[in-house]
């Protein structure tokens, strides 16, 4: 089995060690020109050109070493790409990486709204190979496979004949792949693109006398195709798959269904989403189970324990509804069982039933699961976590929260670099907040509606801003009640800033859809074109995203919601 990742810059110690396996295949497979390995790692790490977005897709085995990579130059504002290099580990026989690859390459800049792909192919006429004449008919080999997916080469210009600073003089065919579209290249487009390919990749100046003439020969419109003599199979269909994410449904939330009346936080909110996510590509995967450990790193073994032994005593009827806050005597729990839920609980609207417990710490699985796609080097996961989470604090429960998935998340992510935990939910995120008040290796962020007017109403204020080493590393974007899309992303926008000068290796983002309009527990009016500005902004935070399910309580807005952040996260160029 191949994956593949998506290396859209070098953040984190996993994209570093890739990037040396990629740049120990290079010097392997093209041996006589070595230099580039080191171009390769300076267009990942230091993005020297706005003009040019790179992306290297990495083909990883089974035992998790790279077998291949393709590295694409994007012109984002031509819309086209150039696809640099591509190549399998010449020294392991593993077949098919490199078809495998060029597929990727494809759905890669489909999603992405791509017109086409240029490549170069050395030449397949033995008599323009002066260097090496036996390598037409491996050349011409590689002609055939690209035709299968109707990428031609251009005829009827100087490129191929014209020896350059940019090809040393060893002759390419200029090789065009509409992706499956059948809108003909114009010579405007052409020239654009190949005018771009000199002065960006290779630094060469397009109007000099050298370069000039190429630029101008692209003068058939549209541009001539090498058509093949026989008739090619048809090209695979063009589809626009989305970007893959990573999906975590766990089905043990449906476990915790309390029937009460005004208890917005049911089992169809997660059919609502998954709903809203038909037909968008994403991949669907099932939790694996943690144990404890991760949860007692944030939560104390008394709210554990609690919540364990009060859901396991309780009869599938009976709910626990706490009535006594003995908030001010902390160091004297309850001995009266039912009396003591007050002490680890933070309101009077969220009762523990007897399968709470297990459908909380399903719930974490869900989360957990999620983080360790992350980690092994996912770009975006999205853990349908239900119940939610970030009410929980580290010895409470509360506003429909038993366990802080998003915590846990972000304190096992944290081990492995700076984290930023940033909570869109419409109700302020009181337990991220706490668990991570005193640390600077998180960093919360949270935009919600101002705690005068909103539930928790305790916290969420702007002057919290994190005490003694986190200090500076709590940020509060409290809004009024009535926000709509701009007011909402000027906000968010602030927030990014705030978050790029911290320079995160991770993102955790709690996600609420009640900050749209019409949500029963929220004032917001963002809508579904917010939604998807908000997914848009965070994907271009580039950072590798775990994204965890908190409030959300009309199914219309769970569903559009959903559909509409996917839809911008997977979007930008
Ligand atoms: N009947 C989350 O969104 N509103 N929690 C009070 C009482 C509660 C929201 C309703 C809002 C809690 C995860
Ligand atoms: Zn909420």
């Amino acid at each position: 089995m191949i994956r593949f990742r998506y290396l859209f810059g070098v953040g984190r110690e996993l994209d570093r060690t890739q990037l040396a396996q990629v740049q120990d295949i290079y010097r392997r497979a093209f041996p006589y020109a070595p230099e580039y390995a080191e171009k390769i790692a300076q267009w990942m790490e230091k993005r020297p050109r706005p003009d040019v977005d790179p992306v290297l897709i990495v083909a990883v085995g089974e035992g998790g070493g790279v077998t291949g990579f393709a590295l694409i130059l994007r012109f984002p504002d031509l819309k086209y790409a150039y696809l640099d290099y591509l190549a399998s580990d010449p020294d392991t026989r593993a077949r098919g990486i490199g078809g495998a690859l060029y597929e990727a390459v494809r759905e890669l800049l489909l999603s992405k709204g791509a017109k086409g792909l240029f490549f170069d192919v050395p030449h397949d006429d033995a008599a323009l190979l002066r260097k090496d004449p036996s390598r037409a008919a491996i050349n011409k080999r590689r002609l055939g496979f690209y035709r299968r997916y109707g990428a031609l080469p251009i005829v009827g210009t100087l490129y191929d004949k014209t020896p350059t600073a940019a090809n040393e003089g060893y002759l390419t065919h200029l090789v065009f792949d509409p992706l499956g579209g059948r809108r003909p290249l114009r010579a405007p487009a052409a020239r654009a693109f190949v005018r771009a390919l000199y002065e960006r990749k290779y630094g060469l100046n397009p109007k000099s006398p050298e370069i000039a003439p190429i630029v101008a020969s692209f003068k058939d419109d549209p541009v001539r195709l090498r058509q093949p003599r026989r008739a090619v199979p048809e090209a695979p269909p063009r589809q626009r798959r989305l970007f893959p994410v990573q999906v975590v449904t766990n089905d043990r939330h449906r476990l915790h269904h309390l029937k009460e009346r005004g208890y917005v936080e049911r089992p169809v909110r997660v059919d609502a989403v998954l709903k809203g996510l038909e037909g968008l590509g994403v991949a669907h995967v099932k939790p694996r189970h943690f144990g404890e450990t991760p949860i007692r790193a944030v939560h104390t073994a008394a709210l554990l324990g609690y919540l364990a032994r009060a859901s396991a005593r309780l009869s599938p009827k009976d709910l626990i509804y706490p009535t006594v806050f003995p908030l001010r005597r902390r160091r004297r729990p309850p001995r009266a069982f039912e009396m003591r839920a007050g002490y680890y609980c933070i309101d009077t609207f969220t009762p523990l039933a007897h399968n709470s417990y297990i459908a909380a710490r399903a719930a974490v699985d869900c989360a957990l699961t999620g983080t360790a796609l992350i980690e092994n080097g996912e770009r975006f996961a999205y853990a349908l976590c239900r119940p939610p989470g970030h009410h929980a604090e580290p010895e409470a429960w509360g506003g429909f929260c038993y366990f802080n998935n998003a915590a846990i998340a972000a304190h096992r992510l944290a081990k492995q670099g700076k984290v930023v935990l940033l909570d869109i939910d419409h109700h302020h995120g009181n337990g991220s907040q706490e668990i991570f008040y005193r640390r600077a290796d998180v960093l919360t962020v949270s935009i919600h509606c101002h705690p005068d007017h909103a539930f928790p109403y305790f916290t969420g204020f702007a002057d919290e801003k994190g005490a003694g080493p986190g200090k500076g590393f709590n940020r509060n974007y409290p809004l009024a009640p009535g926000t709509d899309d701009d007011a909402y992303l000027k906000a968010l926008d602030d927030a990014l800033k705030h978050i790029r000068r911290y320079a995160p290796q991770f993102l955790v983002l709690s996600i609420g859809y009640d900050i749209m309009k019409g949500d029963p527990t929220g004032t917001f009016n963002v809508t579904t074109t917010g939604m998807r500005a908000i997914g848009q902004r965070i994907a271009a935070l580039r950072l590798p995203t775990l994204i965890v399910q908190e409030g959300g309580y009309s199914l219309g807005n769970l569903r559009h919601g959903a559909r509409a952040f996917m839809t911008g996260l997977t979007a930008t160029w």
